[in-house]
């Protein structure tokens, strides 16, 4: 029942040559240890797995230039979640065929030692559920299944606004999956099947259907896009990346029961409200852990991500968890202190309300920071980042006491008229006599703060390569320092591999 097709054969990574890779190495914001292809376009991560001992991570990708379009299934492996190797893409679109218009968001699971994808295919405006598998140790060689769209059909009796995307898992030998959609006037949903085989699915029923009109206690839109449905710890969350009137927003989740294959939400909140991180998935790994990676967008125009001859990364590999108070709880991989090099440490600064305190011996664009304050009696405190020498450039990252929120304030990050000027907010009540604990990572373009299990992360662009200090501040009051580390951060080694 297989077609005899190697996806990865029929479109070979193209030329990046010599002096490609030269400008891609001088670009002052290009990021040096996130995860991205060695050029052009990539967004959603896509069938993360384990497989051998190895993680393995897919993401929708476009070898044809730094835009959206004839999307594929870039690829990349790696031992330790730091260091990656390139792959040759998996899934390319196959002409005459359910995905002839692009391969689009899907996920891995394991059927008994075959590696299967269940993701998206686009034939002119269809999007239906496709199939490929492999069962090479590298999971280089891909067959789509001969019978895609698997499919074939929305469910009837639904008008939906739109249906892609694919979580997929397995309890008591039977599969079940969710594919992303939205009913028309109603709300955003994710639809439930089952299936014995992975290739024939029944509908059930929508897990959980939103309010578009809501917008407590979070708004979810019109559509979701990249449903993840899992269990983490006694309880089950559900991610939703929200679409509404084609604009791509945030991702939303929601944890709760997950009681006769219905969700019902005693939590809501956003994975990370800092305008970059999207369409994230999920994996368990073989230490327990549930693993997540974002899709970092870019926070400038087309134009800009067209000359620059790339566009998007990875987030940090996240592990989660659930909070004390029944919240997502966010915490980079442990992996990722592999690359602390140089170090630099202070502890007990006093921060009276006053201009802020520059850290003269610190400088850099690829760093780690972690930091706890004390909170003391400051409206607000925090840490300045990719500051240039007169003060004209400078990214705050806030801790608003009387909002009880984090903030990124990105009002003076560039002087460029490109660079996006506004300003991200994440909830974040600390209890009485409890830490500010930052945790900063600063990777050129991007700034990806943990707090007290929370994160934010937001893209920046700043014009000055002198935009390099790094200040502490405190205002409306006094705060304390308690403690700083701060290393630079080497980049991560790419392996290239494209014979097999
Ligand atoms: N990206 C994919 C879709 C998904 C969207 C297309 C989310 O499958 O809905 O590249 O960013």
């Amino acid at each position: 029942m297989l077609e005899a097709h190697t996806a990865a054969e029929s479109t070979p990574y193209p030329q990046l040559d010599a002096a490609f890779q030269a400008r891609m190495a001088a670009d002052p914001h290009r990021p040096t240890y996130h995860f991205l292809p060695e050029g052009n376009w990539m967004n959603d991560p896509n069938g993360l797995i384990q497989w051998k001992g190895r993680y393995h991570l897919f993401y929708q990708y476009n070898p044809n230039g730094p835009f959206h379009g004839t999307i594929h299934w870039g690829h990349a492996v790696s031992s330790d979640l730091v260091d990656w190797t390139h792959l040759p893409m998996a899934l390319a679109p196959t002409p005459n065929s359910a995905d002839q218009d692009g391969c689009y968001s899907g996920c891995a699971v394991d059927n008994n030692g075959v590696a299967t994808f269940i993701y998206t295919g686009v034939r002119g405006t269809d999007q239906l559920a496709c199939s490929a598998t492999s069962t090479d140790d590298m999971l280089i060689n891909w067959q789509k299944h001969q019978n895609n769209p698997i499919i074939k059909a929305r469910p009837a009796g639904l008008d939906l606004v739109a249906y892609r995307d694919h979580s997929v898992w397995q309890e008591n030998g039977t599969w079940y999956q969710v594919i992303g959609a939205g009913i028309k006037g109603v709300g955003g949903t994710a639809l439930l099947y089952r299936s014995s085989d992975l290739v024939n699915w029944d509908y059930l029923h929508p897990v959980l259907i939103g309010d578009r009109s809501a917008t407590n206690p979070v708004w979810t839109g019109e559509m979701w896009e990249c449903p993840d449905l899992f269990p983490l710890e006694d309880i089950h969350i559900l991610l939703m990346s929200v679409w509404n009137e084609r604009r791509l927003h945030y991702t939303a989740y929601v944890a709760g029961d997950f009681a006769a294959y219905r969700f019902n939400p005693q939590q809501h909140g956003i994975v990370d409200p800092g305008g970059s991180f999207y369409a994230p998935q999920t994996m368990l790994d073989d230490q327990g852990r549930r693993l997540m990676w974002g899709w970092l967008r870019e926070n400038r125009s087309v134009e800009v991500q067209k000359a620059a001859g790339w566009s998007g990364c990875m987030s940090l590999p996240r592990v989660l968890s659930i909070l004390s108070d029944g919240r997502l709880g966010q915490e980079p991989v442990p992996e990722l202190r592999r690359l602390r090099r140089k170090h630099d440490t202070a502890a007990n600064v006093e921060l009276p309300a006053a201009p802020a305190t520059p850290l003269d011996h610190i400088r850099g664009d690829t760093l780690e920071i972690v930091a706890a304050f004390a909170p003391g009696d400051a409206a607000e405190l925090g840490i300045a980042v990719r500051c240039s020498p007169n003060g004209d450039e400078e990214t705050r990252i806030v801790y608003d006491r009387a909002a009880q929120r984090l903030v990124i304030d990105r009002t003076h990050a560039s002087l460029s008229p490109d660079g996006a000027t506004d300003m991200f907010f994440a909830p974040l009540v600390l209890a009485q006599g409890e830490t500010l604990q930052l945790q900063v990572f600063l990777d050129r373009s991007i700034v990806e703060v943990f707090a007290n299990g929370h994160c934010i992360t937001a893209r920046i662009y700043p014009s000055r390569s002198d935009s390099v200090g790094v200040k502490l501040f405190a205002h409306g009051g006094h705060a304390t320092l308690l403690h700083l580390d701060v290393w630079q951060l080497a980049p991560i080694e790419y392996g290239m591999q494209t014979v097999t």
